[in-house]
């Protein structure tokens, strides 16, 4: 299998965090790609021109993170990141609302790169808004959370990346405050090894 990927892309530690809880990481060859450079040859592999892209070993392009993800569960033998019966629309709706704040998180960013007289404050306060809405009803729900150092699911691993981006790209926010048990879920489920050896490291 290949991973076209960027460095600092929250969806691709999300592909990166899973394919190490599953075992995969090592059966993954990672190509880096530049979405906006068209000699990368990612739009051939992905119409949408995102990452991450994964290419099969029979040849099929998957795109989106949940579908990647759940490609690599269907490879394992191990516990489900993906579970059956009820247990699959909690991590399912977890997994969306806390992609949700992935993509008001990189909103907000790609808005704030914009030339100052080009940004809409309106439109980053709004995803500030959103993320903050989705944030608090991850910390009424932090201690059904399950064990963070225990068996893991894709709506665990996904609030996990999307609060490690918030650190990464908005630190000055500190998303902890009035979220005691979310950050305290979080603190624990950060030192499990898939999420050590992904951290994002600022190249841009
Ligand atoms: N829903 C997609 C979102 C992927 C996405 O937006 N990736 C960004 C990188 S963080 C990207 O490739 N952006 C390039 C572009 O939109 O041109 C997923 O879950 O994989």
């Amino acid at each position: 299998m290949k991973l076209r990927y960027s460095p600092t892309s929250p969806y691709v530690r999300k592909v990166t965090v899973t394919a190490h809880e599953t075992g995969l990481h090592d059966r993954i060859e990672r190509v880096p790609t530049v979405t906006t450079d068209p000699a990368s040859g990612l739009a051939k592999d992905n119409p949408l021109g995102k990452v991450p892209t994964l290419i099969t070993d029979a040849g099929e392009s998957l795109i989106d993170s949940p579908v990647i993800c759940e490609y690599l569960d269907s490879l394992h033998k191990g516990s489900k990141l993906v579970p059956a019966g009820p247990a699959r629309w909690t991590a399912l709706r977890r997994e969306a609302l806390a992609d949700g704040i992935l993509d008001a998180a990189v909103s907000r960013m790609q808005e704030s790169r914009r030339p100052a007289n080009e940004q809409s404050p309106a439109w980053i306060e709004k995803q500030k808004t959103v993320i903050g809405r989705a944030l608090d009803a991850f910390e009424v729900e932090a201690d059904r959370l399950g064990d963070p150092a225990g068996a893991v699911d894709i709506g665990q691993i996904t609030i996990a990346v999307a609060l490690g981006y918030l650190d990464f790209r908005f630190a000055g926010d500190d998303w902890r405050k009035g979220r005691p048990r979310l950050a305290a879920w979080y603190e624990r489920f950060s030192r499990r090894p898939a999420m050590v050896a992904t951290v994002p490291k600022d190249w841009t």
